[in-house]
């Protein structure tokens, strides 16, 4: 580190000309590139592919922009810039030849969530909340910031969620008092666990763990290290799962504020530091008052039934920002009202359509084993839609586990061999169908044509992937929106006899 990057430490600091590179131009790096602009830095945005919006936008700005057409040949602007500092987008690998390049000339390198822990107090210094985990975290940020919001804190949700922490920060006039902050591993992996750097939450979770985003980390414990990292310094709360080891794990080897507790959930009966059920009963039992000495109620699972948001994951999800919440000093009535408003994101086992007895279900947001499984779970008969990028990750247990449950499966994706070898393995008796994309590039609709075929009155046909979705979408929304388009086509009018019987695979 150098002096002056550890005196930046506030928007109101001396980041005047900085020579700053920011790798890469999708959501994080136009934030952090307009950012630093706003900051008087010298900036150069370096990246190997652009949209032209966001690069009309630079050049609105004044700010430097060099394509880097090879891999392993950093752009000559970027000789020219001799930059002071690199800030780089998550989506980039950590091996990445032109980050190892600046690293090697000992350029330090930050992510964009230091940057805007460093510039947070532009307008007044919110609380951090941070949420993590392989699967539910979405949903978990979502909700604190609902239950945040129905107490009358003025709240927002911003990160991995979409919308980048900095423009979360730099929102104006009115600023934020809480930043409920979504973060993935690839953000967890660049924090610094101390200095200038390194992150204060309120409070942070994370929420389980799991094999995903192998090929991005190396290996699973890497993974689990940059998961762990999301505890550190960590000021009321380290809010874990006591059904999740690993996670129990990362709150015992975390450097936390004096004073943080640990506070467990789960779906059993909780300690006397945890949230739980009891009797059906969700309660805190972590942070009482002189009235109530041995648990709070939240909500009941009927009430939870009531509200649709009953199964197993959804009840962790809930006790999970219920602790988030409280920890902030949220009111437990504000946390039971407001759950009857909570509505889930779309693509999250959410419902389509039911037709001659077949429900289409929309699980597009399951890019790994552990959350395809939760979905699966919940269903009787299933037509599976399953593939796309694997990541590194080995479907083969998944396959396993839920055998008996597949009436079929049709194969989508780029990594099909992988997913057509584990079901040739693991569920021999189950019949596979391999959807390619037809002449328009498209292979939704094929996909439910075969799943059309096959499915009997009973079945769900469910769309959980169990993998990302870039190899033949835009992202796990885009995926789900044309599996919608292509059920609402599919149900609206063709019928199902041009659909090719199912084809049982060799032993
Ligand atoms: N780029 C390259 N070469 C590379 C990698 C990236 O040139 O090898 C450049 C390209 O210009 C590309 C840009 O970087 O357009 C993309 O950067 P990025 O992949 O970091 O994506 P952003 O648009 O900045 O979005 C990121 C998160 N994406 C990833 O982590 C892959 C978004 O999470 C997040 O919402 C956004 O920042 C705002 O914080 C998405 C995601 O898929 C939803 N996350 C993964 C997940 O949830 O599993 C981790």
């Amino acid at each position: 580190m150098t002096p002056r990057l550890d005196a930046l430490t506030s928007w109101h600091a001396d980041w005047k000309g900085l020579r700053v590179a920011v790798l890469g131009l999708g959501a994080t790096g136009f934030a952090v590139a307009d950012t630093l602009w706003e900051l008087g830095a010298r900036v150069l945005v370096v990246a190997e592919r652009a949209d032209e919006e966001r690069r009309r936008l630079l050049d609105a700005l004044g700010v430097g922009f060099a394509l880097q057409a090879e891999r392993a040949q950093p752009p000559a602007e970027l000789d020219e810039l001799d930059p002071e500092l690199v800030i780089v987008s998550p989506g980039y690998h950590p091996d990445h030849p032109l980050l190892l390049a600046l690293q090697e000339r000992g350029v330090p390198v930050w992510g964009d969530i230091e940057l805007a822990w460093r510039v947070r107090d532009k307008v007044a210094a919110a609380d951090w909340i941070l949420v993590t985990g392989t699967n539910g975290k979405t949903t978990t940020t979502r909700m604190t910031g609902h239950f945040l919001r129905a107490d009358g804190r003025r709240a927002v949700e911003a990160g991995n969620i979409g919308v980048p922490v900095l423009d979360a920060v730099r929102e104006e006039p009115t600023p934020y008092d809480v930043l409920v902050v979504e973060l993935s591993s690839y953000q967890l992996h660049w924090l610094p666990l101390d200095g200038p750097g390194a992150l204060h939450p309120l409070a942070a979770v994370c929420l389980n763990v799991a094999d995903d985003h192998l090929d991005w980390h190396g290996s699973r414990s890497a993974y689990e290290a940059a998961k762990g990292r999301v505890y550190a310094n960590t000021r009321v709360a380290a809010v874990y799962n006591r059904a999740d080891e690993a996670t129990m794990r990362m709150v015992e080897d975390a450097e936390v504020e004096e004073g943080c507790r640990a506070i467990g959930f789960d779906l059993g009966v909780p300690g006397p530091s945890d949230f739980g059920v009891i009797e059906g009963i969700v309660v805190d039992r972590a942070f009482l008052d002189d009235r109530h000495h041995r648990a709070l109620e939240l909500t009941t699972l009927e009430e939870l039934a009531g509200h649709g948001i009953d199964s197993p994951h959804m009840v962790a999800n809930v006790l999970a920002a219920a602790a988030l919440a409280r920890a902030a000093g949220v009111e437990t009535g504000a946390i039971h009202d407001s759950l009857a408003t909570f509505r889930v994101d779309p693509h999250r086992t959410e419902r389509v359509a039911e037709a001659d007895g077949v429900a289409w279900v929309d699980d597009s947001k399951a890019t790994n084993p552990h959350a395809a499984d939760a979905a699966l779970k919940a269903f009787g008969s299933v037509v599976w839609i399953v593939g796309g990028l694997l990541k590194g990750v080995d479907v083969s247990e998944l396959v396993a586990a839920h055998a008996g449950r597949l009436r079929a499966a049709v194969v989508i994706g780029a990594d099909r061999a992988e997913v057509l070898d584990a079901l040739a393995r693991h569920a021999p008796g189950v019949a596979v169908l391999e959807a390619v994309p037809g002449e328009d590039g498209q292979v939704m609709p094929e996909a439910v044509r075969l799943a059309a075929g096959v499915a009997r009155a009973g079945d769900t046909v469910l769309l959980s992937p169990a993998a990302a979705s870039m190899d033949q979408f835009d992202d796990y929304a885009d995926r789900g929106r044309r599996f919608q388009a292509a059920v609402r086509t599919r149900l609206g009018g063709a019928t199902d006899d041009d659909a090719p019987p199912a084809i049982a695979p060799e032993p």
